[in-house]
């Protein structure tokens, strides 16, 4: 009885060692926030044709401050948040400056890797857009998916497994004692 009962102990250990929650991966959340009062880290102009951003693509590090700031523009800009890359359409929910001004300073304060894509809304015809590349930007798509099925699959496979492995451990000794 005492190996048996050796063996369930190793069974709970082994279940818990297989739960969901014990996964690895670590889930953080990107986020962009409006900081009006953060020191810059980086800054967004208007480019001297007056209708683009200047630089339009920036890398910058996890927690940096970006700050979009023009003077007197002959055209009111604006910066308004977008889905993806290519699109000139407002992210609904997305992160705005408002309504287009000849003078702005909008700061923005980047967690975690991520691409914030944006657009001048009056110039979006125009293809007045910039990209912020955060960290390591966006997470690959594919190995999104594959990871979070593969760690669902596993603890469901490994208990019956462990259930199987300890009746025939069990089977064993009791012929033997
Ligand atoms: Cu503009």
């Amino acid at each position: 009885m005492r190996i048996v009962a050796t063996l369930l102990c190793t069974l709970v250990v082994f279940s818990f060692l297989a739960a969901p929650g014990m996964s690895e991966e670590t889930d953080t959340t990107a986020t962009a926030v409006v900081t009006p009062d953060a020191e810059c880290d980086h800054t967004v102009r208007i480019a001297p044709s007056g209708i683009k951003f200047s630089p339009a693509t920036l890398s910058v590090n996890d927690g940096d401050t970006v700050c979009w700031q023009w003077t007197d523009e002959s055209m009111a800009h604006n910066v308004v948040e977008t889905a993806a890359e290519g699109e000139t359409a407002a992210l609904d929910g997305g992160i705005s400056s408002g309504e287009a001004k000849e003078t702005e300073d909008f700061r923005v304060t980047f967690t975690g890797d991520q691409d914030f894509t944006y657009v001048c809304e009056p110039h979006a015809s125009s293809d007045m857009v910039g990209i912020v590349t955060v960290g390591e930007g966006d997470p690959a798509p594919a190995s999104e998916t594959g990871s979070s099925s593969s760690s669902e699959d596993a603890p469901g496979f490994a208990a019956p497994m462990a259930v199987v492995a300890l009746v025939a451990a069990a089977m064993i000794l009791a012929r033997r004692e």
